[in-house]
């Protein structure tokens, strides 16, 4: 049984997140066009946006609390949005404004909210080892929190998270490792890099339980989600969990997609989970005036995110050396902080 109270959360999450990235989108393409310009406009940079994947974030987030933790990859609009990462603080960090979750510093691929212990990042498979972390303090100071790393599928042969499968088997600790499998890494299809279909499959190697779920049934991602994460919560160890997902866009803002095919991209956006959850909403009874409500709650949330973020101050230039590991360069000083390009040769 799934409380119905649970469907709605989920839906309104999944709602929120698509309409958020819609919105996102938007704001992004101002100042682009014509020739594709990535730095210019609001939000400078690359986006990648989550259209598809909203289900595995929801069906997943629905089981956790604030104390537990969250790591999640270089798409992780919808993760955050229902791991409950404060919205508009998280859209002044995509603006890059002062007040955003890093002092607009990070950016859409480097969102920290320790108010809810949520963290990503650009680098792929980068999340599983602090998400092993979080689960080994967890299991140190006596609690039953859990944690939990998502990952693309294009990140499952990577040694940090094949290192991180094995040191969480070995020490027995609360961590769920969230496959999102889209079946691309940017322009590479799945099969032409991994030799099991079934990314699921990599928790044998280490004696581990995994299971597959799509996400066009965010009902069945609750479902071997709350298996999962129960299992961690109650000690009894870690596990991974897949979950097909569909990649509606490109892989980042402006990607032409040439590697693909038109059918490809089709395929993917008919298969809407959100769809099917409005779906499963009314037969649990839920009348068509509270979805409708739903939806235009999470569209007023988003609006008021994105004004508010809209308004908010610019970081100081002088402040651009602040809050990092590394000093400036030599010869760098408060007054000239451009001087870095001159040494480097480029702002990489
Ligand atoms: C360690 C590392 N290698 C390469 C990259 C470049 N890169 C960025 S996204 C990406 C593909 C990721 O594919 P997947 O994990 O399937 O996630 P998806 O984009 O499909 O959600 C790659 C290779 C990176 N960011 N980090
Ligand atoms: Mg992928």
């Amino acid at each position: 049984m799934v409380p119905v109270t649970d469907l709605q959360e989920m839906y309104e999450a999944m709602v929120t997140a698509r309409h958020y990235e819609e919105r996102l989108q938007e704001e992004y393409l101002e100042g682009k066009q014509p020739a594709f310009d990535i730095s210019a406009g609001p939000i400078p940079g690359e986006l990648h946006l989550a259209a598809g994947h909203e289900a595995s974030g929801a069906g997943v987030c629905q089981h956790l609390r604030d104390d537990d933790t969250v790591t999640a990859p270089h798409r992780p609009h919808h993760i955050a949005v229902a791991k409950g990462v404060d919205l508009k603080r998280m859209t002044a960090e995509i603006f890059g404004r002062e007040t955003g979750l890093s002092k607009g510093k990070g950016g859409h691929m480097h969102l920290f909210d320790p108010d809810v212990n949520f963290a990503c990042s650009g680098i792929i498979a980068e999340g599983c080892p602090p998400a092993v972390g979080a689960g080994l303090a967890a299991k140190k100071r006596n609690t039953d929190s859990v944690a939990v790393a998502f990952l693309g599928e294009g990140a499952i042969d990577q040694g940090a998270f094949l290192e991180s499968l094995n040191m969480a088997a070995v020490q027995d600790l609360p961590v769920v490792f969230v496959v999102e499998d889209n079946d691309w890494a940017i322009s590479m299809p799945k099969e032409r890099v991994t030799d099991v279909e079934n990314g699921a499959q990599r928790a044998g190697g280490f004696d581990l339980p995994g299971t597959r779920v799509d996400a066009d049934d965010a009902v069945a991602v609750y479902e071997a989600a709350r298996e999962a994460i129960g299992r961690a919560r109650d000690r009894n160890g870690p596990s991974l969990l897949e979950v097909q997902v569909h990649r509606r866009m490109g892989h980042f803002m402006g990607d032409p997609q040439a590697y693909r095919s038109d059918e490809d991209e089709e395929a993917a956006q008919q298969r809407d989970s959100i769809d099917r959850l409005e779906a499963d909403l009314r037969a649990h009874g839920v009348d068509n005036e509270t979805v409708a409500s739903l939806r235009s709650s999470a569209q007023e949330r988003v609006e008021e995110a994105i004004e508010w973020a809209k308004e908010q101050p610019e970081p100081e230039p002088a402040d651009a050396h602040e809050d990092v590991f590394t000093n400036p360069p030599s010869g760098v000083t408060d007054s000239e902080p451009n001087a870095a390009k001159t040494e480097t040769g480029g702002d990489d």
